[in-house]
């Protein structure tokens, strides 16, 4: 059987310093639970982040959804509630462009992604050339606070393209920058700690109660998902905040589910 190492082990050794801080923080905290916070206004974002944000190790977001985004009151707060609770924040941007397209949508518009996203992630259809342009804006931008990227190799979707040959590319792709790629957005593993590599693996698409929606979602358990496919993080979205649910409780829920089959997989 295959013993896997426990973050706290790949934290001393990872190439990455955002995937580093990020593993310590995940083995200090006690939570491969990322929390995915769709939401249209900036208070429903500062104010779920607040309860949730005991039992996170990453808030992702997708900031474009915001109606009232800005630098000032959005990212502002939401940098400060992260430091007080100790989690990172991963921007869902899904770039697809050419190198030189995403390198300015990184850097520039409304967002500014790069001044103050821990980690954002990138579709491997237009080629490698996706990762030299994101990585030029950190570097032309000066930013001196880490920054990670992930591929995405796999979609929890229905009827998604990214599987088989794409899938590998993605691998390929990946493997072109080790210390600014720390991994993917992916069902499964993807070729574990071989080659010197050792991706993060974060999965979407998990829910303890529900199966899917209705506009093609797949939902698994986080036994499936860490326990059977050997993610790390579960990502985890309308499981914790739906109508109906207390984000209080669903937090501490699936923090716990998703560590105890961290705990089974490292054979702890
Ligand atoms: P929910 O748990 O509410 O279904 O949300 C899932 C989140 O993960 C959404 O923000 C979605 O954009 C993202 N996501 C996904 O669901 N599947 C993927 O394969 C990749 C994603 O980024």
């Amino acid at each position: 059987m295959t013993t896997f190492p426990t973050y706290e082990e790949r934290a001393a050794k990872h190439p990455s310093p955002v995937a580093s801080k990020l593993l310590r923080l995940m083995d200090e905290k006690k939570t491969n639970l990322c929390a995915s916070l769709d939401v249209l206004t900036t208070k429903e974002l500062l104010d779920l982040a607040e309860i949730l944000g005991p039992n996170i190790c990453l808030l992702k977001t997708h900031v474009d959804i915001l109606r009232d985004f800005s630098m000032e009151n959005t990212i502002i707060p939401l940098k400060k509630i992260a430091k007080k609770h100790n989690f990172m924040i991963f921007e869902d941007r899904k770039f697809a462009d050419i190198g030189n397209t995403v390198k300015l949508q990184y850097s520039s518009g409304v967002y500014q992604i790069v001044k103050w996203a821990d980690i954002t992630n990138a579709h491997g259809v237009t080629g490698p050339g996706i990762v030299a342009g994101l990585k030029q804006a950190v570097i032309e931008e000066k930013i001196e606070e880490p920054r990670g990227l992930l591929m995405l190799a796999e979609l929890s979707s229905k009827g998604s393209l990214a599987h088989g040959e794409y899938t590998k590319g993605c691998v390929e792709i990946a493997k072109t920058d080790k210390n600014f790629v720390i991994g993917f957005i992916a069902q499964h593993e993807m070729g574990g700690r071989s080659d010197g590599f050792d991706w993060l693996i974060m999965t979407p698409g998990v829910g303890l109660d529900d199966k899917g929606d209705s506009l093609g979602q797949q939902y698994r358990t986080v036994e499936e998902v860490i326990v059977e496919s050997g993610s790390d993080i579960i990502i985890v979205g309308r499981g914790l905040f739906a109508k109906g649910r207390d984000p209080k409780v669903e937090g501490l829920r699936y923090r716990k589910a998703g560590w105890d089959a961290y705990m089974k997989r490292v054979g702890k």
